[in-house]
């Protein structure tokens, strides 16, 4: 069983209640969770905010730097536990998950890093004034994280958090939490205070909405769907709370006629396929110049008949879905399209090992979806790619901006001028040219626009977010 983690102690839940952890591969409980209430969320703020005030606000920033450094090292230390964690819990093909503790290493190196050169300025003024900016941490900052990539999430959310000064509660999605609560005990291990890092399990409508709510909190920080983001934003105006918002997409693969064809087919599928296409930055749309469509259209076809899904432990090409609802909001999308003639270019095959109860999806390449189809308007969050043909330049602009999103947007030309004038077009937090994701390198800024939410994370960009700036003007004399 599974306790919240608070001020460096493993504690039930006030209610004493419990959820069980479900594994996607095979649909069957293997652990429990606390199902926290408002309780255990008062009671990680007060233990935040006595860290902030008695210890973590008087901390070096080396200081915090160095214990972010010994968190990075011991993730990696733990590399096997936390991938077998995060793999059973989420249902992820193990490089998938291997690569999501990578990434959470990283993000705690890159922010050890930055702790000490996030600095004001000093402007220019009056003659008898000094003025000056200083960054200073909000404090106590929630982080409401999904359950497509906690740990990641985790490391982009809450190491920016603590990078900047501040100190963090923490509400893991009720589907996937098991990685972050051991992430929180390691902290501990290497010398994080009581009540820096504190996790609080349970459902989102209970203790995600507390969390929100919680006049102790000083920012929010939230990664999921538009709808408990419009939410959030909601209760957090109430009392004018900053908060940061990640809701993800329905990113664009913009595919021209003289593009490297043999570059982009793979990073086209993978970039729907990654993680059973629960990606924020899916690239869940392909645009394809119309003199290439047909063509282009067979060999994604090919290699999504290629594709193997299977149990997260055979590593195959795609695992499960995360639950059965997300499997079956799939299978909605699916029979929307048939009952519009939308064609089916191919599938990927579902492996015969795979145990009944497990969350499967079969990729799925869709053609000529209509631009207001709610295929071409909604995040699926599952292995779908729908397919539009464009005639020219302005034609690709239009569909790819027609979406109420804007979080990333590939383009594939060789180009130059078309590159740039493409990057400038289109509506999207991320653009990125003859690649998608750049390899998801830590140090780049991430977030949208429209619906995409606002804010960024990642990068030291983030830190910005996580402080506000004081300005003090100094009379002499
Ligand atoms: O998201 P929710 P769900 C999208 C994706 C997916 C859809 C639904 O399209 O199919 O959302 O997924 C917490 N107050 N994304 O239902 O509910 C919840 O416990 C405070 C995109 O899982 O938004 C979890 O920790 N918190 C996305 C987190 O919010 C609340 C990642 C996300 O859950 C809450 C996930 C409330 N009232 C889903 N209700 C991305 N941008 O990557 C729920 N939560």
């Amino acid at each position: 069983m599974q306790l919240n983690y608070i001020a460096n102690a493993s504690v039930p839940s006030s209610s004493g209640r419990t959820l069980p952890v479900i594994d996607p591969s095979d649909g069957q409980p293997f652990d429990e969770i606390q199902r926290s209430n408002a309780d255990d969320i008062d009671a990680a703020v007060h233990a935040a905010r006595q860290c902030y005030n008695a210890v973590w606000q008087r901390l070096a920033p080396a200081e915090r730097g160095r214990l972010l450094q010994r968190l990075s090292a011991k993730v990696l230390e733990h590399a096997d536990e936390l991938t077998a964690l995060e793999q059973r819990d989420c249902g992820k093909p193990t490089k998938q998950a291997r690569a999501d503790t990578l990434a959470l290493a990283r993000y705690f190196e890159f922010y050890a890093g930055a702790c000490d050169k996030l600095h004001g300025e000093t402007l220019p003024y009056l003659d008898g004034y000094s003025v000056l900016t200083w960054r200073e941490p909000h404090g106590v900052t929630g982080h409401v994280i999904p359950w497509n990539y906690p740990m990641q999430i985790f490391g982009r959310s809450v190491g920016g958090a603590l990078a900047a000064g501040n100190v963090c509660v923490v509400k893991p999605a009720e589907d996937a939490c098991l990685s972050l609560i051991r992430v929180a005990q390691l902290a501990a291990e290497v010398g994080f205070p009581a009540g820096a890092i504190n996790i609080v399990t349970g459902y989102g409508h209970e203790v995600g909405d507390a969390l929100a709510r919680h006049p102790g909190i000083d920012h929010i920080s939230f990664t999921g769907s538009p709808k408990i983001g419009t939410l959030i934003q909601q209760v957090a105006a109430e009392r004018h709370c900053p908060v940061t918002l990640e809701l993800g997409g329905k990113s664009p693969q913009i595919i021209f006629a003289d593009a490297d064809l043999d570059a982009a087919v793979p990073v086209v599928i993978n970039a729907i396929v990654q993680n059973a296409g629960q990606t924020c930055s899916a690239g869940s749309r392909v645009l394809i110049d119309s003199l290439i469509y047909e063509s282009l259209l067979e060999r994604l076809g090919k290699a999504f008949e290629a594709l193997r899904v299977g149990p997260a432990a055979m590593d195959l090409d795609v695992g499960p879905l995360i639950r059965q609802t997300q499997q079956q909001r799939v299978w909605d999308f699916l029979s929307d399209a048939q009952v519009a003639g939308i064609p089916m270019v191919a599938q990927g095959v579902v492996v015969d090992e795979s145990p009944e109860g497990g969350f499967y999806q079969a990729p799925t390449l869709l053609r000529d979806v209509p631009v207001q189809h709610r295929l071409a308007q909604e995040e699926v969050f599952g292995p779908v790619l729908s397919a539009m043909a464009f005639q020219d330049e302005d034609h690709a602009v239009e569909l790819a901006n027609a979406t109420q999103f804007g979080l990333v947007a590939g383009i594939w030309t060789r180009d130059g001028a078309r590159q740039f004038r493409m990057a400038k077009r289109v509506h999207s937090g991320q653009v990125f040219i003859n690649n998608y994701g750049a390899g998801g390198g830590v140090e780049l800024p991430f977030g949208g626009v429209k619906s995409s939410g606002y804010g960024r994370e990642k990068g030291f960009e983030a830190l910005y977010g996580f402080t506000t700036l004081k300005t003090v003007a100094i009379k002499h004399g």
